[in-house]
């Protein structure tokens, strides 16, 4: 038995149809059906006894490099061996064919990009680039070491992703909170709206007067107070979106 069609309300189409610029902000959930884990899923195998939350600090990188180094060394290879789901693949045909599109993401997996969405605002850095843990800058990794060691400073290199308790990418908050203060339609997609400043987004748009929608399978701390809730998987309920929206008549 297929699973049900998504309903997607008139008021929803018309909002998304007639808007002029939309902030969407997804989180690991809409990766989950690429197959990589969410923050919440429980970490499997090598990494079952460990806590992201703490691995995913420079206090842990620092109390042991080689062990947070290979946690995103797994990572990268679990990444670069999947590919983008369909919610990505509507994701960048909304982008397409929207008037605006501020695509902010959390996650650091490089797969909306790879899906064809373009202007993407990275707001937890890149599991790809590799920055010099002592002076911040993206460095080329040009030795095997675990970590290997930084070309300038012999340092050790860390991955160039945001981790709890350090600042945002200044260029991305800014991107991401001028989009949420101007766009009609606020999309949050595939988070659990538990990480800061990232879900404070959402009420950034609210107060500035935009239709507010949320999709995701489970109920967040913000589900309450979205206008429109669309229960399910990224990957079943953005193709349907799309279809709702750009062709009606189908
Ligand atoms: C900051 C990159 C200012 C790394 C990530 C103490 C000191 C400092 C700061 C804090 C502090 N206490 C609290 C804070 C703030 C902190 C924070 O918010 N903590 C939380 C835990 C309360 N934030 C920060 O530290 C941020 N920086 O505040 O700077 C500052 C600076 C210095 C000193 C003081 C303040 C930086 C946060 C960035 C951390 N880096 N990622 C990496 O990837 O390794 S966060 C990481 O976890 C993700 O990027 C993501 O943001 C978060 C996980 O959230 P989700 O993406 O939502 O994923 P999750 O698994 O939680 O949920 C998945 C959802 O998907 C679920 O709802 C599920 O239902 C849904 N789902 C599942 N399947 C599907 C689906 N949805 C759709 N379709 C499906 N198929």
């Amino acid at each position: 038995m297929g699973e049900k069609t998504v309903v997607i309300p008139g008021a929803l189409s018309s909002a998304l149809r007639d808007a002029r610029h939309i902030c969407v902000l997804t989180g690991a959930g809409v990766s989950a059906e690429s197959g990589v884990p969410t923050f919440r899923d429980a970490m499997e195998g090598l990494w079952a006894d460990y806590d992201p939350r703490k691995l995913a600090t420079p206090e842990g990188f620092a109390e042991d490099p080689a062990l947070v180094w290979g946690w995103y060394e797994w990572r990268r290879k679990l990444v670069r061996d999947v590919e983008p789901n369909p919610g990505h693949t509507a994701l960048a045909e909304l982008d397409a064919l929207a008037s605006r599109l501020t695509l902010v993401t959390q996650n650091v997996d490089g797969l909306h990009q790879r899906a064809g969405s373009k202007n993407v605002v990275e707001f937890h850095g890149n599991l790809f680039v590799d920055r010099c843990f002592a002076e911040g800058t993206v460095v080329e990794t040009v030795d095997d070491g675990e970590p290997p060691a930084c070309p300038s400073c012999g340092g050790p290199i860390r991955p160039g992703v945001v981790w709890f308790g350090e600042s945002i990418p200044p260029d991305a908050l800014q991107m991401a909170f001028a989009a949420a203060e101007t766009c009609d339609v606020y999309l949050s997609i595939g988070t659990s709206s538990e990480v800061f400043p990232a879900a404070g987004l959402f009420d950034i748009a609210r107060s500035a007067g935009a239709t507010t929608v949320e999709i995701n399978p489970n109920v967040t701390e913000q589900t309450a107070h979205f206008d429109f809730v669309l229960s399910g998987k990224s990957g079943r309920v953005l193709p349907e979106l799309l279809d709702s929206v750009f062709r009606p008549n189908l």
